[in-house]
């Protein structure tokens, strides 16, 4: 059974749906490396029932229940990496050439490259990529000998010239689990970083949004879930201490909102997660998009 997002109408195919704001596509895949913990694969349907808990209605606007908001349901289970990069990739384009924005609940990060591919071949230029993170990401392989991890995705998404590194905004990033490699490559390339710590002051954090706003149209925000410290996020796979709050992660999606061309919200794992409190709070990060759009 497939129980669709709350708020959403399940569709089986989009090609002929009109006037559509946003569509909800799972994409249920999980790299194979032995040290993580399994689960994430688990995390579209989960984050689905999760969001039936809830109303949707919000205290000052209707939030999706104002949008015509469509449940693709899940990419196929069982594809190998390639296979989930195009069948996602395929997806991305054709939401994106109805002028809807794609909405995909992962899988693990891995699942970006297929994003990035999608939104880079649609009708819409990819004007910059903004990555809200506990992580950069920018591994060139990790574990060792592994090109297409969580943890080397935005590096591939660079390597392929799908995007400059100028344009690629980190959100979030903390604690004390970077590779060295990644660390120099963000300093050579003059990356900009708004770590959680930065995330804090208000000042500058709006700053770094504003700018952002100044420069680009279309983003595609890149949100994996374990940017939030533990305590209001636990069932991630990669848990790192010290992260944003939700309120604080309200605040920049909603700053971000009106100019989101594509949102991907990533790693939650349902196995390591408490009373789904991961899951609800990634329903609500999508519910309050829409009181922003
Ligand atoms: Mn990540």
């Amino acid at each position: 059974m497939t129980e669709e997002f709350c708020g959403t109408f399940l569709v089986e195919e989009i090609e002929s749906a009109i006037d559509v704001d946003a569509v909800i596509v799972g994409a249920p895949f999980e790299g194979d490396i032995d040290f993580y913990t399994k689960g994430s694969i688990l995390a579209p349907k989960n984050i689905r029932k999760s969001s039936q808990f809830y109303s949707g209605q919000g205290l000052l606007k209707q939030s999706i229940h104002q949008f015509n908001v469509l449940d693709y349901g899940d990419i196929d289970l069982g594809l190998t990496y390639d296979g989930i990069q195009n069948q996602l990739s395929a997806r991305v384009k054709t939401i994106i050439n109805k002028n809807a924005i794609p909405i995909i609940l992962g899988g693990d990060h891995s699942i970006a490259l297929g994003t990035t591919k999608g939104f880079v071949s649609s009708n819409q230029k990819l004007d910059a990529i903004i990555w809200i993170d506990a992580h950069l990401d920018l591994m060139n392989e990790y574990p060792e000998g592994n090109l297409h991890s969580r943890a080397t995705v935005l590096k591939r998404i660079i390597d392929q010239k799908l995007i400059l590194p100028e344009n690629v905004y980190f959100i979030g990033q903390h604690g004390h689990n970077f590779g060295w490699e990644e660390v120099m490559f963000a300093r050579q390339n003059k990356m900009k970083i708004l770590s959680a710590s930065d995330v804090k002051d208000g000042l500058k954090r709006n700053k770094f949004i504003d700018e952002i706003l100044e420069k680009h149209k279309n983003l595609y925000v890149s949100l994996d879930i374990d940017v939030l410290d533990p305590a209001f996020a636990p069932g991630v796979s990669v848990p790192e201490p010290g992260g944003l709050t939700t309120r604080e992660l309200f605040e920049i999606t909603a700053k971000l909102a009106k100019r989101i061309r594509c949102l991907e919200v990533v790693e939650v794992n349902p196995l390591l997660d408490v009373n789904d409190i991961t899951s609800k709070t990634v329903a609500n990060v999508i519910f309050s998009l829409f009181d922003a759009l």
